[in-house]
């Protein structure tokens, strides 16, 4: 038979048990999101697709197993003082002034020395940039979008920057207003952009395909939506869609399409955006070319479908607020064809 002692002490391990999966969940929740960085595909340092990216992963990781090396060895030294103290036990305590020389000062000197050694030689080798010979592409920072150019070909996009994979990329920055910064987290650490200056960075990916790469400097109200994606592809796609980029803008194939161009072209559109071959040329907001194949809209805002295209176009402050375009006055019945045009440009 149970006494009340008994049933108490049960309750007692009941609520203790409860306490203790309360915290695991945390705990769990914890574990998960470190794994999450991890993960294939996160846009993360930590998660090198290139050269650049690697040097500092590696760096970080180095870093990090030394820092739990020497957690540990202090801990276990705590824990054996804790144990063993003087006094308590028959232990003998040596000669502790030559303890502290070589554990607390010398050991940190050798391996703060190293560190700094290898430190180096990373920032060496991320400040060698590649020959001449290699393709350049220069970009320049606006509140709130990347223009991207290619030295050679006559055109320019927004916000995605195609490069041939294996190749060292040279990145020439500049900015249009204040102070941005280019970063690649998987690629390359950051480059700030400056007020008058053309600074140089490099990219180059080990494996096809895209990274998020995202202005890493606060430089006004839509900041986080400075983002840009850089698309890494075998040689042979890089070139033509290089020679795209060259080449007039696709021809309307229907007859919304049609009119849609004839409402850019003639409409307050043409005043800040280039289409290449219609005569639009307007170099305030980004070249439109190519729009109907880009990741997204604003810089990362919206997706790139024709619902969220027809509200930035009648609107763009709603998704964007504060971004340097100007709601439309574009008049409803032209809407759908202005759509259809802009989709229709790969
Ligand atoms: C006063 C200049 C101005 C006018 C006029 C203007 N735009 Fe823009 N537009 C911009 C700027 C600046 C951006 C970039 C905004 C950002 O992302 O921060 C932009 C962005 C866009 C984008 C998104 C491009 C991308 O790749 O993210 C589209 C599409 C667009 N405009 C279409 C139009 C159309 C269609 C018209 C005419 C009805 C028009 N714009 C009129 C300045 C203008
Ligand atoms: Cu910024």
């Amino acid at each position: 038979m149970e006494t009340t002692a008994d049933l108490t002490v049960s309750a007692v391990r009941d609520t203790r048990r409860r306490g203790r999966s309360r915290r695991s969940l945390p705990i769990a929740l914890f574990g998960l999101l470190l794994l999450a960085g991890c993960a294939g595909d996160s846009p993360s340092a930590l998660n090198p697709a290139g050269t650049g990216s690697a040097r500092v992963a590696g760096l970080w990781w180095l870093l990090f197993w030394i820092s739990m090396a020497v957690f540990v060895e202090v801990m276990a030294l705590l824990i054996w003082a804790l144990v063993f103290r003087r006094g308590t036990a028959r232990v003998r305590h040596g000669q502790p002034l030559r303890f502290v020389t070589i554990a607390g000062a010398g050991l940190p000197l050798v391996i703060l020395v190293a560190v700094y050694g290898v430190g180096l030689r990373d920032l060496a080798a991320l400040g060698d940039g590649p020959g001449p010979e290699a393709p350049t592409v220069e970009v320049t920072g606006h509140k709130w979008w990347w223009e991207v150019r290619y030295p050679g070909a006559s055109g320019a996009t927004a916000n995605e920057i195609h490069i041939p994979v294996g190749e060292q990329v040279r990145v020439r920055l500049r900015t249009a207003d204040v102070l941005h910064s280019f970063w690649v987290p998987q690629l390359m650490p950051k480059t700030d952009l400056i007020a008058g200056e053309t600074r140089e960075t490099w990219l180059r990916a080990e494996r096809a395909g895209s990274y998020r790469g995202q202005c890493a400097e606060y430089c006004g109200t839509q900041h986080a939506h400075m983002a840009f994606l850089v698309v890494a592809q075998p040689r042979a796609d890089y070139d033509a869609w290089l020679a795209r980029l060259d080449a007039p803008a696709r021809e309307p194939g229907t007859d919304a399409e049609r009119r849609g161009r004839q409402a850019f072209v003639q409409g307050t559109c043409a005043a800040c955006h280039a289409v290449r071959g219609t005569g639009a040329e307007g170099r305030v907001g980004p070249d439109l070319s190519n729009v109907g194949s880009r990741w997204s809209i604003g810089a990362g805002a919206v997706p790139n479908d024709a619902g969220h295209l027809g509200g930035w176009i009648a609107n763009s402050q709603t998704a964007k607020p504060g971004n340097a375009m100007p709601p439309q006055p574009i008049d409803a019945a032209r809407l759908p064809d202005l759509i259809a045009y802009l989709r229709s440009l790969e």
